[in-house]
């Protein structure tokens, strides 16, 4: 359902005339309001009258995470601390988090856009959620949260964690609509199989997974155990949190961009130059409606490309392809670029392969090791050793063959490998720089 259809549907011409309104508002207020932009503008002899069309956007440098550590944990905001209603935090898993503010109105803008991402990914009033996002400085949880409320669904606000219980609440309550993490879905979906309850039996729908990257063969292992259609949310605390960006799930082939509030170019992550549509690059945006933490041209790290072509469910904003991973999650293997969705991609082919992987990246003498750890079937398992170590050798063969890295394959019992309740470790690093 295309719940504002005013927005979503607009004519280009007419949505880029308010696109365009909205960033000389926010230009304007981040000049006079953050000194860190001020000083940007100034060193780049700009100022915000220069910026009369879209194009000139690209004027302006870009914002990267160092700039908002460096201003850590309030000097980005342009509003004072007493319009500030809610703070969220990244996790900082690479270093110091990011602190992101919100005034009441973003705070509502926020609950707008989840409502329209929850409807685009299928939901509508009378759907129950069932919410496994985290809740707390993590945007997924209180972000789907409102978003829901606003819609005029049913939230069970259940968090990650305390699984068993999950599966009781998804059988007593019967939700309709799932939000998780898709490494967190496919984890429940194996502790239900545990307690005897078949996701068969439940009532959902749609699945709304996101906060990582999950290739196409993921979505089919998950639709094919969870028995519902699995749409693709995408976002960041830095530019609001989820709802950024969402499937229809109509079309389930690409992330529509709500343009009316950010803009997205790629980029070429080592020139910065600007990538025409339909090339591979970094995604970056500019915030245009936000009040406390606006961001300029903030270079997110993720990896994508934009399509400007019509979508089948009727809106007119531009979308995004699924995300393939952050240029900083690139693995460089003995001078191989691999990315860990590549990796998950060749597993996905094989037959009685289960979707929990992990790599683990070392180092022998000056040579770099890439383990590949990935669990199988318990049939497979209890196999003769012969054919499990015939069935590494395969996986290692494609593994080979598509990415060009050699690995060591080993497969591994039904879970052994760590779950998650949010986001998936792919990737154990032993390398010391
Ligand atoms: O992960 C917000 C979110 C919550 C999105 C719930 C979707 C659903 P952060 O914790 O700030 O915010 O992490 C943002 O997660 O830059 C991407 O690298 C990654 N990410 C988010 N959504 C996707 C996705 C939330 N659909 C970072 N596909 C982003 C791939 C994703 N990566």
């Amino acid at each position: 359902m295309i719940l504002d259809i005013g927005f979503e549907t607009m004519p280009r011409e007419d949505l880029e005339a308010i696109i365009l309104r909205r960033l000389k508002a926010t230009i304007d207020r981040v000049y006079a309001n953050v000194p860190f932009y001020r000083k940007k503008f100034e060193e780049n002899n700009i100022t915000p009258n220069d910026i009369k069309s879209l194009e000139d956007l690209k004027r302006i440098p870009f914002t990267t995470k160092d700039d908002l550590r460096d201003n850590y944990p309030f000097g980005m905001f342009a509003v004072p601390m007493d319009n500030v209603v809610r703070i969220h935090a990244s996790s900082g898993t690479t270093g110091k988090p990011t602190v992101v503010g919100y005034t009441a109105r973003d705070v509502n803008t926020w609950a707008e856009l989840m409502a329209r991402s929850l409807a685009a990914g299928g939901a509508n009033r009378g759907d129950i959620i069932h919410n496994a996002y985290g809740y707390g400085l993590f945007t997924g949880g209180l972000g789907v949260h409102y978003g829901a409320e606003k819609l005029g669904a049913s939230v069970i606000p259940v968090s990650g964690g305390n699984t068993k219980r999950q599966i009781v609440i998804m059988k007593d309550f019967g939700p309709t609509i799932l939000t998780a993490t898709p490494s967190y879905a496919l984890h429940l979906s194996e502790v239900a199989e545990e307690v005897g309850v078949s996701f068969k039996d439940l009532k959902f729908k749609y699945g709304i997974f996101g906060a990582e990257p999950w290739s196409e063969k993921m979505r089919d292992e998950i639709e094919r155990k969870l028995h519902i259609v699995a749409v693709d949310i995408y976002g960041l605390s830095e530019v609001i949190g989820p709802g950024v960006a969402i499937e229809c799930h109509e079309a389930k082939k690409g992330l529509h961009v709500f343009e009316d509030h950010f803009i997205p170019e790629v980029i070429n992550p080592s020139t910065g130059e600007v990538l025409p549509y339909g090339e591979t690059g970094e995604l970056v945006f500019t915030t245009i409606t936000k009040e406390a933490f606006p961001v300029i041209r903030y270079r997110t790290r993720d990896i994508t490309s934009l399509n400007p072509e019509p979508c089948i469910c009727g809106r007119t904003h531009i979308r995004m392809n699924k995300v393939s991973g952050r240029t900083d999650d690139m693995l460089i293997i003995r001078g191989v670029n691999v990315f860990p969705s590549q990796i998950e991609s060749v597993l996905m082919e094989m037959e009685e392969v289960e979707p929990h992987y992990q790599l683990v990246v070392d180092r022998d003498g000056n040579l770099d090791t890439l383990t590949v750890l990935v669990e199988v079937g318990e049939r497979l398992f209890s196999d003769e050793v012969k054919r499990l170590q015939d069935r590494e050798k395969k996986i290692a063969k494609n593994i080979k063959d598509y990415l060009g890295v050699s690995a060591r394959v080993k497969l591994v019992e039904p879970k052994v490998i760590a779950r998650s309740e949010g986001k998936a470790v792919r990737v154990i690093d032993n390398r010391k720089i």
